[in-house]
């Protein structure tokens, strides 16, 4: 059974996580319609800034952070079937995170932070923005040490055995937080706090850029990993059938966290600073981190495929009928499953070198991460939360029909508002605009995918309000019906008693990911040391 402390503590960080979602979510709505100029009153600029730059942090880093620590406390403890090591410590990440979050808010309330969620120098926001950034890092790091920490501890007094699929998954994740955050977090001390406290004149732009996009790949698959987690350890036991290799799962995460991180420069494919050879060379790394995809998508459909035949489904295809629709979990991963074709597709059109200079800058961009990240990603942190909710108040879900219409509602939303999105790209808008109306034909043409990325908002607007409406009725059911159940880990369809021990610690990997990143970052950083440059004045305001 749970215990009090994991109760509180994965509530607690999972409570922080979907209220920044939802205010971030009216946001949204907000930009949507003052972006499409079709609402003249609603004209600003500033207000948009403000508005786009908050509610990119709030998804960003707020919604994942706290969720992913909420989760990694709840599968620590049950999983390890253990008690949460140094709660004491887990609640002075929490409040160090949630001070730096308020901290940032303040600037980003007040338009003193428009600076995006990406804040590239030379734009400069308030110092307490960064400060408040850093805090809400340095809360996580709290976080991965006690991940760390318990995932050891465990192997200690477990010896010989494997560790548990979901406790390996949310560890790598955190070593994986450690190795991402290092680059913004060099980029924080060395570059961006003291010229933002008025200690240096000036910034260099390439350096900061640089140690941005060390963070900027590895980061989406922070956030994506807890999807992958529930695809591995809950999604076949909710489908009615196996996890169809423990192994395999086990290297998708291994090769998803190593080839996440040397590979960054796609994100700098049009900038100068770097040479052409090592954008190509992440360019390479970056196709190899897509197979971990593939091979969760091959697995994950395999375990549904096994569930649909148990069930009856006979044919090519007649075992997708037979899948159980209305479990939540599996109808989310259906869902996460489509939106995972064209959201990777888009991936890979940005990926290769040549096009992406064709969707660079472009809408495309914000309609690839929508799709993949607020779609693909997201819909499985609601089915993680529809799932764990019940256990953690003890009460059951209320109405499984809304959660349907919920899951239903975020796909058919996210859909509608990304494939003008995508559309929009192509046909030259580019992103981080505040209006796209220029009064000629060329945006005339753009009006109607604005009109249907309006009603896209409002659908997901709706859905998010009623995503938060469950969870509140969940926890605070007035029934007096006790929920009982514990968490159902997957089986896998064949068990083994051990696994090689690459394919269960981090120590090896750890030692590969520091070799990797000497190689694909080493010079690209030191020849900034190495050769004059010409740094940009600050021009803050
Ligand atoms: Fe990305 C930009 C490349 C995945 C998030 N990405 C972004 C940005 C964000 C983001 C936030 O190379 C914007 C950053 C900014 O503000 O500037 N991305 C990729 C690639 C992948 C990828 C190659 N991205 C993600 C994920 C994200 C995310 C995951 C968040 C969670 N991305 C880029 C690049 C850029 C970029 C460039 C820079 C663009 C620019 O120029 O600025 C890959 O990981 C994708 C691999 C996925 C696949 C799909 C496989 C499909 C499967 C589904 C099978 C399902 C079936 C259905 C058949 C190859 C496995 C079954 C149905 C049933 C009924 C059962
Ligand atoms: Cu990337």
């Amino acid at each position: 059974m749970i215990d009090n402390t994991v109760r509180k503590l994965a509530l607690g960080n999972m409570s922080v996580a979907f209220i920044a979602f939802i205010l971030a979510c009216f946001m949204g709505e907000y930009q949507v319609l003052e972006r499409s100029g079709l609402f003249e009153s609603l004209d600003s600029p500033t207000v948009y800034f403000a508005s786009v730059s908050t509610h990119g942090v709030l998804m960003a880093y707020v919604l994942t952070t706290f969720f992913i620590m909420g989760f990694g406390y709840f599968t620590a403890s049950t999983a390890l079937n253990k008690p949460i090591w140094n709660p004491g410590l887990a609640w002075a990440g929490f409040w160090t995170s949630l001070i730096g979050t308020v901290l940032a808010a303040i600037p980003l309330l007040t338009g003193k932070a428009s600076v995006l969620y990406t804040f590239y120098p030379p734009i400069q926001a308030h110092h307490l923005f960064y400060l408040g950034a850093t805090l809400l890092v340095v809360g996580s790091w709290v976080w991965c040490a006690i991940m760390i920490v318990m995932f050891l501890q465990w192997k200690q007094e477990n010896p010989g055995k494997t560790v548990p699929l979901a406790m390996f998954a949310t560890t790598f994740n955190a070593m994986l937080w450690l190795w991402t955050s290092a680059g913004v977090a060099l980029e924080s001390v060395f570059l961006i706090l003291p010229w933002s406290f008025g200690l240096t004149d000036t910034i260099d732009v390439g350096l900061a850029r640089t140690l941005f996009a060390w963070t900027l790949h590895p980061i989406v698959y922070f956030w994506l990993i807890p999807a992958y987690t529930a695809f591995y350890v809950f999604v076949p036991k909710q489908a009615g059938s196996y996890l169809f290799s423990d192994e395999a799962a086990r290297v998708a995460f291994i090769v998803l966290v190593v080839f996440s991180l040397p590979i960054g420069f796609h994100h700098l494919y049009m900038d100068p600073e770097q040479a052409k050879g090592w954008k190509l060379l992440h360019m390479v790394g970056t196709f190899i981190v897509s197979t971990p995809t593939l091979l969760t998508g091959f697995t994950v459909i395999a375990a549904l495929e096994i569930a649909g035949r148990l069930k009856g489904g006979k044919g090519l295809f007649g075992w997708i009928g037979t899948l159980p629709w209305t479990n939540p979990m599996v109808l989310a991963t259906i869902l996460s499953l489509l939106m995972l074709i064209f959201g990777g597709f888009g991936g890979i059109i940005n990926a290769s070198y040549a096009m992406n200079a064709m969707i660079h800058n472009t809408a495309w961009v914000p309609g690839h991460f929508h799709l993949i990240f607020a779609g693909t990603t997201v819909i499985m942190y609601f089915a993680i939360a529809y799932y764990i909710w019940p256990i953690l108040t003890k009460k059951p879900l209320f109405s499984k029909k809304l959660t349907l219409l919920q899951l239903w509602t975020w796909f058919i939303g996210m859909s509608i508002l990304t494939t003008p999105w995508h559309v929009l790209g192509l046909l030259g808008q580019p992103r981080r605009i505040s209006t796209v109306v220029y009064n000629n034909l060329l945006t005339l043409s753009w009006q109607p995918y604005e009109l249907a990325m309006i009603f896209g908002g409002l659908v997901l607007l709706s859905s998010a309000c009623l995503f938060l409406y469950i969870l509140f009725k969940t926890q605070f059911n007035a029934s007096t019906e006790v929920y009982e159940h514990a968490v159902e880990y997957a089986e896998a369809l064949h068990p083994s008693e051990s696994v090689p021990e690459y394919l269960n610690d981090i120590k090896l990997w750890n030692k590969v990911i520091a070799v990797l990143m000497a190689i694909s970052f080493g010079y690209p950083i030191l020849q900034f040391f190495l050769m004059n440059t010409y740094d940009s004045s600050a021009w803050g305001y």
